[in-house]
């Protein structure tokens, strides 16, 4: 990734994250994950993802396991899904 990609990339994750964090505490829940995976899945014409996949994928994210997500644990996250959504 280019760094001219890298900062699109980073700011949009940044867009997507301010506006899924409803309380705007920094951080993110798993029910605000899931919302966002949902998203996600519907613009790549994907199925939904199961409780379980989200389960599975917020602890994968979760480096701190404070069942938060927090922007830096997010990013990397949407760095993996950001190639396929261009
Ligand atoms: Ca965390």
């Amino acid at each position: 990734m280019s760094t001219g990609e890298f900062i699109k990339m980073t700011k949009e994750a940044r867009e997507i994250f301010d506006s899924y964090d409803s309380n705007n505490d920094g951080k993110i829940e798993k029910s605000e994950l899931k919302l966002i995976l949902n998203n996600i899945s519907k613009k790549l014409g994907l199925p939904l993802p199961t409780d379980n996949d989200i389960n599975k994928g917020f602890k994968q994210l979760d480096k701190n396991n404070n069942n938060l997500l927090e922007f830096d644990e997010f990013i990397v996250f949407y760095k993996q899904v950001y190639d396929q959504l261009h």
